[in-house]
């Protein structure tokens, strides 16, 4: 170790030189196969898969709730992949909707890991019954940068984003908000309460990703859920295999 280092610490972590591409670029290579055969094994038992992302707290879970049960009175066979770094309690609120859920704690062997990676999410996929399931939605860790990284091989990514986390955010977290299909932008019953300026964050997010349509929603209320619940039913059919 260095002198410097002695006195500051190790930055080993933060050297950039040609070994550390190497490795990331083996971990980004290793999780992209990883991540098509995911969409492989979805596509060949005709199963659609949506990757549902967001900063901590914004709805993801809320939502689930009432998509779960809208999706089981709509005769839509659902599971679910509930991405956190400790506890059962998102998994819990989950159950009871008839609805397969496999819950993975990156904590639990992954490291803590802040976002779900493809081979995690095959290790939840042998834990569910995918032959008698139509669509699987995965929860992902809570994270505005790390999950956008990895591609857990979903068919679509979907953003929740909670109006009470501010206008600006599109362009401080620009991988995000530029990788997904759609965004809901929930919390929305909260508006009257909030300086939010709603026409701004339009506008930060047409900069960013002009071809994602803004769904507005309250997962509190309900409000809004019907166009997202159609969203999920008309999108990318998934491809059955022959
Ligand atoms: N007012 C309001 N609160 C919400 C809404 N959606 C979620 N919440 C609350 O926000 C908190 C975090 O929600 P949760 O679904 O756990 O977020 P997650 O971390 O993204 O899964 C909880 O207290 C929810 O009750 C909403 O549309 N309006
Ligand atoms: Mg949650």
């Amino acid at each position: 170790m260095h002198a410097h280092d002695q006195e500051h610490g190790d930055h080993s972590a933060y050297e950039t030189g040609p070994e550390r591409i190497s490795v990331l670029e083996r971990i980004f290579g290793e999780n992209d196969v990883a991540a098509e055969a995911n969409r492989a094994a979805f596509d060949a038992h005709g199963v659609r898969s949506v990757n549902l992302m967001s900063s901590p707290g914004a709805g993801k879970t809320t939502l689930l709730v009432h998509t779960l049960a809208h999706l089981r009175d709509s005769g839509v066979r659902a599971g679910v992949v509930e991405g956190d770094i400790e506890t059962s309690i998102d998994a819990d609120r989950l159950a009871g909707f008839g609805a397969q859920v496999a819950l993975l704690n990156t904590g639990d062997g992954f490291g803590g890991e802040c976002h779900l990676d493809a081979p995690m999410v095959a290790k939840a996929l042998t834990t569910l019954d995918l032959a008698s399931l139509d669509l699987l939605l995965v929860e992902n860790v809570g994270n505005l940068v790390c999950p956008a990284e990895f591609d857990v091989g979903a068919h679509d990514s979907v953003m929740v984003y909670a109006i009470t986390e501010g206008e600006e955010k599109p362009l401080k977290y620009p991988v995000m908000f530029r990788s997904v299909s759609v965004v809901l932008v929930n919390k929305m019953d909260l508006l009257p309460h909030l300086d939010f300026d709603l026409e701004l964050f339009r506008r930060n997010m047409a900069q960013i990703n002009p071809d994602a349509p803004l769904i507005e929603v309250s997962a509190r209320t309900g409000d809004g859920l019907a166009e997202w619940h159609e969203w999920l039913s008309t999108s990318r059919e998934p491809v059955r295999s022959a």
